[in-house]
């Protein structure tokens, strides 16, 4: 591959899908990167000769275009003050909470934005140099939302699509935004612009004609001479891969081992996510807990294993959220474990996709209760992995997976007496009962992959001409 050749089909991300790894005598060699958006895209990437335009991950460091992984990369560069202002500040202090329903105070800094705006028009550059006559261009994210726009005016030629992988909020939130008008004309850059959900996308077509006095019809809206279309796209798992990696032998004798090293407890209960204030661990945990302080529970009964994945950990609100999770975590053990078999194992760390896979076999109840998700992949991919239709999901009605597997145990996280019923429920439910429900959920992720969610996003981009 000649990375110096135009390509036609380009995907912008803030990251490059690989981290750099240095080995014991110093050689540096990159990997792909674990997270919900790589995991999603770098397979159907694979099969496409594209360019993938992002940041690779260091500050204030110059790199030329590379291959690994078999992609043509552009990286992109940002200074530690971009990282700062556009990365934690704008992307993850002011747009993440407020995407989120607010569930952590959003921060609107007038130089906050100034940094985006620039960081945004520098990956406009980059993938306007890098893209063939006439190519097909997929931004992603919220952390590139003026990028559609910026992009359209240096190459009008381009087919341009947009994809959030979060939530888009309702008209009563997204009002306190003081640059709303920029953020949808931004948007409005592309053809088409995808969302996981239906409210999502009908959130951002009813803003388009409030606040920019546009006429919208259905799906549409209609900007200058062009119509751009919104929609929605729920993203999924590479339900293969997932299949064959639970097939493997020896990720099937180290789910057993897991168990036996735990104590082979009756149920074993496990959560999977990046350390966010938005997945809900505490509300699961205080759950939990709170059947062993009902006595419904006792020490052997049960064991919860979290695996949390350190993330934006320069941002406040992140290093809060991991001292009182530490902290929850050490009290319930202090008060309901005894000696060598705490109730709950935390780990601070990223797994190997091996390593995840023998968990999710291992576990009896997979826990995913985030307060507010764009959709959640973790609890697809359990739910791909479980042919044997052996374990149970509870899964929260915020996260938008909830539209698709309707029959997991559903619960409203914010309600801890609720979701402690409905854990102690999957828990006991008949193994007929858990078949029943896994299959149909099952029959779901597998009929509607990635690549479904891919073909579907990119046939409606290409078809739009
Ligand atoms: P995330 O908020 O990162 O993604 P999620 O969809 O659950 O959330 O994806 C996390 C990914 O990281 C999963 O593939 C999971 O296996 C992996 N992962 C999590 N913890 C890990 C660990 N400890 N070790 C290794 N891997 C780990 C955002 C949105 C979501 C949306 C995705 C995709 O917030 O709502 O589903 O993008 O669009």
């Amino acid at each position: 591959m000649d990375v110096s050749k135009k390509s036609e089909f380009v995907v912008v991300a803030n990251r490059l899908p690989v981290d750099r790894v240095t080995d014991g005598d110093g050689t540096a060699s990159w990997r792909r990167s674990p997270g919900g958006l790589v995991t999603a895209i770098v397979p159907v990437m694979q099969r496409r000769e594209g360019a993938w335009v992002g940041w690779h991950g260091a500050p204030d460091e110059d790199l030329e275009p590379f291959e690994a992984e078999g992609l043509s990369l552009i990286p992109v560069r940002l200074s530690a003050r971009d990282v700062e202002h556009y990365y934690e500040g704008f992307s993850n202090a002011t747009l993440w909470p407020l995407y989120h329903d607010v569930i952590a105070q959003p921060v609107y800094r007038r130089s906050l934005w100034e940094v985006y705006e620039r960081v945004n028009r520098r990956f406009a550059r980059a993938a306007a140099d890098v893209a063939a006559e006439g190519a097909i261009v997929w931004v992603q994210d919220y952390q590139l939302q003026l990028v559609p726009q910026m992009l359209r005016e240096l190459r009008p030629d381009l087919r341009i699509g947009f994809f959030l992988h979060i939530p888009f909020p309702p008209m009563e939130l997204f009002q306190q935004l003081p640059w709303r008008r920029d953020i949808l004309y931004g948007l409005l850059g592309a053809d088409l612009v995808g969302f996981q959900s239906r409210d999502a996308a009908s959130n951002f077509v009813r803003l388009c004609r409030r606040f920019l006095d546009l006429k919208t019809q259905g799906h549409e809206v209609a900007i200058a001479d062009r119509v751009v279309r919104a929609d929605h796209f729920p993203i999924s798992v590479d339900a293969n891969e997932l299949i064959t990696l639970a097939d493997d032998p020896d990720v099937r004798e180290r789910a057993k081992q897991i168990r036996e090293d735990l104590g082979n407890p009756a149920s074993l209960l496990l959560g999977v996510d990046r350390l966010d204030y938005t997945k809900g661990i505490q509300q699961r945990l205080q759950a939990f807990t709170e059947l062993f302080e009902d006595e419904r529970l006792k020490s052997g009964d049960a064991v919860f294993v979290q695996v949390a994945t350190p993330s934006r950990e320069r941002v406040r609100e992140y290093r809060i959220l991991r001292d009182d999770i530490e902290q929850q975590v050490g009290r319930a053990n202090g008060l309901h474990s005894e000696l060598g078999a705490p109730i709950i194992n935390y780990m601070h760390t990223s797994y190997t996709r091996k390593e995840l896979v023998s968990l999710y076999l291992a576990a009896d109840v997979m826990v995913v209760t985030p307060l507010r998700d764009g959709m959640n992949l973790v609890a697809k991919e359990y739910v791909a992995c479980r042919s044997d239709l052996k374990g149970a999901l509870l899964l929260s009605e915020f996260a938008g997976a909830a539209r698709e597997l309707h029959r997991a145990f559903l619960v409203n996280p914010y309600d801890i007496g609720g979701t402690k019923n409905r854990m102690w429920e999957a828990m006991h439910a008949s193994p007929a009962e858990r078949a029943r429900r896994m299959r149909s959920m099952r029959k779901r992720v597998i009929e509607h992959d990635v690549d479904l969610w891919a073909k579907q996003f990119l046939d409606a981009l290409e078809d739009g001409h």
